[in-house]
């Protein structure tokens, strides 16, 4: 098993390194009752208000040690803005999960149709940038670092809005956002190159945001959400690059087949997964404490607290495995020109099975040896579908 380094035991200790420092956040969303934009099918034990998605993410955290922060919602979670703080520090003392990164909203409210920070109209950009000020607040409050900015933004149909004004406006907006931040909280700046917009969006790929993240100032980085690409898309050479410009602030990890789908991370393509792991391993250096491994999966059909457990599994599994690959060899292999031997030492890392490694690490660290068993065997989604049962049948209707 060890043509890509050492020894077993060198595996091991490899494996445990990785897993001591890796940490990925949860999202609320992914808690609560979501679907597709053709209906939603509502489950039991579905979360419905505040307290219940951080019951859920306490649960994740207690079962992995891997994901001791939820990212909130501002719109869905923390509706009153900084008057919601004290209860959610409350929430975070008795559930051992805290606030992560602060998630405005720019899409849901009527008044954002044609657009949020970037809108034609100066009234509605004011009102998306207080919001997002409001949003630095919250986080503020909670002594989150991070303001994950996904901007929805864009047209349908060409010549229907000005790609270049919408450029200033963004701009600006985001600037101004950027210097309420504290010296220690950080504006990530996510892309999507298409939804809810099918002509353009005004943050298309990781160059836009690259550029509105260094116009915004230097506390603006960028977010990479895997599921935000065009199929054949480099997504580790996107990661490489904006590790070496010192412009990766996160990620949101999901998996796809087609588009956004938000799957399982890994589910469709864990090679995918592993070569990114591979190039933040390899390059982060001093900016690994620094990049925000997140989450971003609602699950309509699987079980939401289970889907989570084993979607930071999976993270695990794979973060360990790009871990195995023996850095120095491969680099000597590269320089020769060695191609398939450097290709089987690192195809030889991804296909290890470091499942056994990642037991034994989670059972040295006092936790589950099999996370997802433990889940089972604790009754705990049973016992959520049995108190929220009545109000998730209530979210029926309501939608219907
Ligand atoms: C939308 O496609 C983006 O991935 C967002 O990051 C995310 O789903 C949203 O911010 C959740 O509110
Ligand atoms: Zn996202
Ligand atoms: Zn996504
Ligand atoms: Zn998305």
């Amino acid at each position: 098993m060890n043509n890509h380094s050492g020894s077993a035991h060198g595996d091991t200790e490899r494996v445990f390194q990785a897993l001591d420092s890796f940490r990925i956040e949860l999202p609320s969303w992914g808690f609560s009752n979501t679907g597709t934009r053709f209906g939603k099918f509502v489950q039991p034990a579905a979360a419905t208000n505040l307290e219940e998605k951080f019951a859920d993410a306490g649960q994740v955290n207690a079962l992995t040690g891997a994901s001791p922060t939820v990212a909130l919602h501002v719109l869905w979670d923390t509706p009153n803005g900084v008057k919601d703080a004290a209860e959610v520090r409350s929430l975070e003392t008795k559930y051992g999960v805290r606030a992560g990164s602060i998630n405005p909203n720019l899409f849901q409210d009527q008044k954002y149709k044609f657009g949020s920070l970037a809108n034609p109209s100066a009234e509605i950009r004011q009102q998306a940038v207080a919001h997002c000020i409001e949003s630095v607040e919250v986080a503020k409050a909670l002594d989150s670092r991070d303001i994950s900015m996904w901007i929805s933004d864009g047209a349908n149909y060409p010549g229907s809005q000005s790609i270049r004004r919408r450029i200033d406006w963004l701009q600006e907006s985001l600037k101004t956002i950027h210097d309420a931040l504290r010296p220690d909280q950080r504006m990530l700046v996510e892309y999507k190159p298409f939804e809810p917009a099918f002509y353009f969006t005004d943050v298309a790929d990781w160059g836009m945001a690259l550029e509105y993240a260094r116009s915004a100032g230097p506390q603006a980085k960028v977010l990479v959400d895997t599921g935000h690409h065009y199929q054949a898309q480099n997504v580790e050479q996107i990661v490489a690059w904006l590790l070496h410009l010192k412009a990766l602030g996160g990620f949101h990890f999901n998996d796809r087949k087609y588009a956004d789908d938000d799957l399982t991370l890994g589910s469709i393509d864990p090679y995918q997964v592993f070569r990114i792991f591979y190039e933040i391993v390899s390059g982060a250096g001093d900016q690994l404490n620094d990049i925000a491994f997140m989450i971003d999966q609602s699950h309509n059909l699987k079980g939401k607290v289970e889907a989570m457990v084993q979607t930071v599994v999976a993270a695990q599994e794979l973060y360990a495995k790009a871990a195995l690959v023996d850095q120095a060899k491969l680099a000597g292999l590269q320089d020769e020109c060695r191609l398939v031997e450097a290709e089987e030492l690192f195809r030889g890392a991804f296909y290890t099975d470091v499942r056994p490694a990642v037991a034994q690490w989670r059972v040295t660290r006092g936790l589950p040896h099999d996370p997802l068993k433990t889940l089972y065997e604790s009754g705990y989604v049973e016992r959520a579908a049995k108190q929220r049962a009545a109000k998730n049948a209530g979210s029926v209707s309501s939608y219907a």
